[in-house]
């Protein structure tokens, strides 16, 4: 069995699964979506533009890099690439919410800029480690690690209203994003730095 993996150079989620494949030794070859199949075979079997794609030899055709993993995890036993102490776990459960389950697009909705989005999505991974045994594993994870950055940015509104700064005024009555963003915006210019207002 080869599988083909329809990705391309540039995609982060093709890297995952290509890194995947490589890992676990499984034979396959690459073919990029600028190939005419792409557009008249895997495009009307997704029903979207997206990479990357596994098809097997069989004709199956499976989206999603996590889909992808799970995937050939349960079709080939060894290496078992799954980990397997509950820390490797719940790191490996953290990472997937941070780069496939949107939780960089919620933070940047939040606060509404790149690099407050990257503190709170820093913030959130070191709370949930933290605080990961308040997680009741028969529920599921992201609903729990979504209210996180929302958490840390109401604190960081709620921090610089106390400082009393004119930015705080503007705060208030701003959305979330320009809170977070003018939370950023008053430590620095307090001098205390912009991590401080991230750390919980
Ligand atoms: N959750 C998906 C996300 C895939 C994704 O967002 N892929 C990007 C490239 S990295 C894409 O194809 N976007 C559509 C486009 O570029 O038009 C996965 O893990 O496979």
């Amino acid at each position: 069995m080869t599988y083909t993996l329809w990705g391309s150079a540039h995609s982060l989620y093709s890297g995952k699964a290509r890194s995947y494949l490589i890992k676990k030794g499984l034979p396959f070859r690459e073919r990029y979506p600028s190939d005419p199949e792409f557009a008249s075979r895997i495009l009307p079997a997704v029903g979207h533009f997206v990479v990357p794609v596994l098809e097997t030899d069989n004709g199956e055709i499976i989206q999603d890099s996590g889909d992808i993993i799970d995937f050939l995890e349960q079709r080939h036993a060894e290496p078992l690439l799954e980990p397997q102490s509950p820390v490797q776990q719940w790191v490996s459960l953290i990472f997937d919410a941070f780069g496939s389950e949107y939780l960089l697009p919620l933070a940047m909705h939040l606060t509404g800029h790149p690099a407050d989005a990257e503190d709170a999505l820093q913030a959130t991974f070191v709370t949930a480690i933290e605080k990961r045994a308040d997680w009741d594993a028969r529920r599921p994870l992201l609903p729990w690690l979504v209210g996180m950055p929302a958490e840390t940015a109401r604190a960081a509104c709620a921090r610089t209203e106390a400082s009393g700064s004119p930015s705080a005024a503007t705060a208030k009555s701003g959305t979330p994003t320009s809170v977070a963003h003018s939370a950023r915006s008053t430590s620095a210019t307090s001098g205390s730095g912009g991590s401080r207002i991230w750390r919980a």
